[in-house]
């Protein structure tokens, strides 16, 4: 059944009467909403493979995509078609997340220590032509100098200076990327280095991490800190570092805090039960901005596809409660090769967005009256009570002001297309 956009005002003027009821403007919500950047991650395009042109001995170094749905994107020009399809099909301002194995340099090797911007201008000029903003990210994985488990933390100083040299490097693209599209760029350091089992020294690899941290980021005055915004993103346990990863939550916020830099949480980088909204008032009180890397575990870091489930609304409440939206960048990060690769990515960014208006929609003035008031039955009953409000016609329209299709007729889109790429794309 074809939804009329006369039919979708007409469902929205009432809910928006609902919601302003209790105090809520749906229009602010919907037109804030869309304003809100959220940085689609390059990598669920084709399963985190990267498109430089490869060294032997590679290794997944902690990172895996599991299935083998047809489709994926084998070139970076396959990939940028698929990022195209991908933003009509999702509202609201989004930006491109590269990670530096995303380089194109004309079919030669370049080691990650040789990086240059000009490996990245294809994407600097398809971003400019799509008026979309890039963020970007050094590779620590996937290298034969990353096979052993360690990078920055490696007890080898030639190996250290390596991977020093490929994050100065990859802060020099990031600042030239801000330069080019006239506002900073995140760049999110995430390094894998850990091992399987019980370390006897755990406290070497965390001392070299600091020195070679310090040495890339914190000492290195080359690079514009306005321009290029660090951020170090830590992690529980990884495939083949379960026993210890030398970037944990500890290590990092503490690095981030005493640096000035940016401190990033990744919603899988935990404990299986444990979430991340009750972390983010905590780590604002100290840290002047997070970045969150928005993704689903299921029983582990399994990077599935975000759906709009708790935890996610849980998180842009927490930031709507405290008026903190202007202290958190957004980032996606998940790749599921199970199923088509374009829906995985509409399907998350969607329900990161729709959890962005869901959460702008939140009743906070009232709820915190009735929390100063004592009265905690009433805020648990509207807390409850707004799971049923009519959410999905405000979404409905917010969708159509966009230009956006409505929930029930992307996938049809998604379908068509899907014929083709499974016809033309092996390997
Ligand atoms: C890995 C981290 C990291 C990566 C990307 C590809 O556990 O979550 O953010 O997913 O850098
Ligand atoms: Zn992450």
């Amino acid at each position: 059944m074809k939804v009329t956009g006369k039919k979708i005002e007409q469902v929205y003027s009432y809910a928006k009467e609902r919601y302003a009821a209790l105090g809520v403007d749906a229009d602010k919500a919907v037109v804030k909403t869309v304003e809100i950047p959220v940085s689609m991650h390059c990598w669920q395009a084709d399963d985190v493979g990267g498109f430089e042109v490869k060294e032997e001995g590679l290794a997944s170094g902690g990172i895996m995509a599991t299935g083998s749905y047809p489709g994926r994107a084998r070139t970076p020009d396959e990939a940028r078609t698929d990022y195209e399809q991908v933003l009509r099909l999702v509202p609201g301002t989004l930006r491109l997340n590269l990670h530096a194995c995303y380089a194109e340099t004309g079919g030669k090797i370049v080691d990650r220590d040789a990086l240059e911007p000009r490996h990245f201008a294809n994407w600097m000029n398809w971003a400019k032509h799509h008026g979309i903003h890039l963020d970007f990210n050094p590779t620590f994985f996937a290298h034969p100098k990353a096979n052993d488990g360690f990078t920055l933390s490696h007890t080898d100083k030639t190996i250290r200076e390596f991977w020093v040299r490929h994050t100065v490097a990859c802060r020099r693209i990031a600042e030239l990327m801000a330069r080019k599209q006239g506002g900073p760029c995140v760049i999110n350091h995430w390094i894998p280095d850990g091992c399987k089992d019980f370390p006897a020294d755990r406290w070497t690899h965390r001392a070299l991490l600091t020195e070679s941290l310090d040495a890339a980021i914190a000492n290195e005055k080359s690079v514009n800190k306005k321009l290029c915004l660090d951020y170090v993103e830590s992690k529980l346990f990884g495939l083949g570092s379960e026993e210890y990863v030398v970037g944990s939550a500890e290590y990092y916020s503490s690095y981030a805090l005493s640096r000035s830099i940016g401190y990033c949480l990744d919603m899988g980088h935990w404990h299986p039960t444990e979430e991340i909204y009750d972390k983010i008032s905590s780590y604002l009180q100290f840290h002047k901005k997070l970045l969150l890397h928005v993704s689903r575990p299921v029983r582990w870091d399994s990077d599935h596809v975000v759906i709009f489930n708790d935890a996610l609304r849980n998180i842009f409440l927490e930031i709507q409660r405290g008026r903190a939206w202007t202290r958190v960048a957004l980032a996606t990060d998940f790749f599921d090769a199970s199923i088509n690769r374009i829906a995985a990515y509409v399907i998350g960014l969607r329900a990161t967005r729709k959890a962005i208006l869901y959460a702008l929609l939140d009743p906070t003035t009232e709820l915190q009256k009735l929390e100063a008031a004592g009265d905690n039955a009433g805020r648990l009953a509207l807390m409850d009570e707004m799971k049923t409000m009519p959410f999905g016609d405000v979404w409905g329209f917010l969708c159509q002001r966009a230009g956006a299709p409505l929930d029930h007729e992307w996938m049809g889109e998604v379908k068509k297309c899907e014929g083709n790429v499974r016809w033309h794309r092996h390997g």
